[in-house]
């Protein structure tokens, strides 16, 4: 894998081969990476060089480094007899940056790592401005990194990742040469997970890298649990669309936005007709069958930025923000003419509903809450049903 990140502005090219293929610049960029890649020094393994490259006004860091097969354990320089701990990896990839000034320490580490399947790749860099780089083009799960480099040491590595919440969760194993208690003190407070002072043993540095990936992967979960959790708490288990608690929260967003900015909005209070009826003559679970398709219908009528909400029973809101009285009728009338066409099966036995629809918008002089939108529309709807139903009525 080859890795050339130009300075300035023009695109990264992902494979060296590809270069000339994307206009002067980028050519100027293949020249300089070729030209520069025979002074790059040859790892011990030949299989990786990292280096930053001037070439004219241009300073380009160029990394080049080969992905090791997991099981390749010819390529670890560590020759430990020991047994390793065998430690689980937080997901299939796993990708861990080592930062160091010197390129037999990267490659140690690398091959401690790879020799271990702590990591199913190593990427490098020479100092903690290229370190910083990489975290914004690569995902990475774990950075090994040395406190003193020329250039950008790893305390202002530490302090450059943390301007970016999005790094935030990346831990740091610093790994460096300094003994004195007060550097320790500083990267951990800086940042720094944990802390190994050179020489170390390996498996010391394998063990504790792979329970920060551990911890790591927790975390992880936990905030995926978390967002599903959040998710549920906000829809509707049976339409899936979303529940009037998360109706309440973006109506109030909505509302408040459109008064703010003096924005149009406007809110369909939407219910099925006559559907005690449906449900007597085909079951309750053919109801909520219908009620599923309803949902679905509507989803699929109106714009991805208007949000739906099963407002209780046969009723859904619609919420259509930026639109105006004018065009959130012809919306809503393509909402009920698509209920009116659906037809919906349930056991072999065909459904046919309709919906009635009463529409209330903002600017309105009268409407000072969020509940008054509703209580307006849910009027509208009232003249709907008893002026026949299936249809939409605007209220004034
Ligand atoms: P209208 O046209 O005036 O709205 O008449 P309607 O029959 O639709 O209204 P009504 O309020 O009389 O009846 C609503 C019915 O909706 C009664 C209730 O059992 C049914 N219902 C409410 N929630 C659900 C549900 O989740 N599933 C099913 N199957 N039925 C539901
Ligand atoms: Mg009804």
């Amino acid at each position: 894998m080859l890795r050339a990140r130009p300075c300035h502005s023009f695109p990264r090219p992902k494979r060296l081969h590809r270069l000339d293929d994307r206009g002067p610049r980028v050519k100027l960029l293949a020249v300089a990476v070729r030209s520069a890649l025979p002074e790059l020094p040859a790892s011990p393994t030949g299989r990786s060089h990292v280096s930053t490259v001037h070439y004219g006004n241009e300073i380009l860091d160029v990394t080049v480094s080969e992905r090791f097969p997991v099981n390749d354990t010819s390529a670890a320089r560590d020759t430990d007899p020991q047994p390793q701990p065998s430690l689980e990896l937080p997901r299939a990839k796993t990708v861990v940056l080592v930062v160091d000034d010197a390129r037999t320490n990267r490659q140690y580490v690398a091959d401690i790592l790879l020799a271990r399947k702590l990591a199913t790749e190593c990427v490098f860099a020479e100092d903690g401005l290229a370190a910083f780089k990489t975290l914004r083009s690569t995902a990475i799960d774990l950075v090994v990194c040395d406190l003193d480099m020329p250039r950008c040491d790893g305390l202002k590595f530490l302090r450059l990742k943390a301007t970016d919440l999005a790094f935030e969760s990346i831990p740091v194993v610093v790994v460096t040469g300094a003994e004195d208690v007060a550097r320790k003190v500083q990267a951990l407070t800086t940042g720094a997970s944990d802390y190994i002072v050179k020489p170390f043993e390996p498996n010391e540095l394998a063990a504790r890298i792979g329970v920060h990936l551990k911890l790591r992967k927790l975390q992880a979960e936990l905030v995926s649990a978390n967002a599903e959790l959040q998710r549920l708490t906000q829809i509707d288990p049976l339409t899936e669309v979303a529940n009037r608690r998360h109706l309440a929260d973006r109506l109030e967003e909505e509302f408040l936005r459109s008064r703010r900015y003096e924005r149009p909005l406007s809110l369909g209070m939407l219910d099925i007709d006559h559907f005690k009826r449906l449900n007597d003559t085909f079951g309750h679970p053919a109801g909520d069958h219908a009620l599923v398709h309803v949902a679905a219908v509507i989803k699929q009528t109106l714009r991805c930025h208007d949000f739906i909400a099963r407002y209780g029973g046969e009723e859904f809101v619609l919420l259509l923000p930026e639109t105006a009285a004018d065009r959130a009728v012809p919306a809503c009338e393509r909402v009920r003419s698509g209920i009116e066409r659906t037809e919906i099966w349930y056991e072999n036995r065909r459904m046919q509903v309709t919906a009635s629809i009463g529409l209330a918008s903002l600017p309105h002089q009268l409407l000072e809450r969020p509940s008054d939108l509703i209580a307006l529309a849910d009027t509208a709807l009232y003249d709907a049903k008893h002026t026949g139903r299936n249809r939409v009525v605007a209220a004034l």
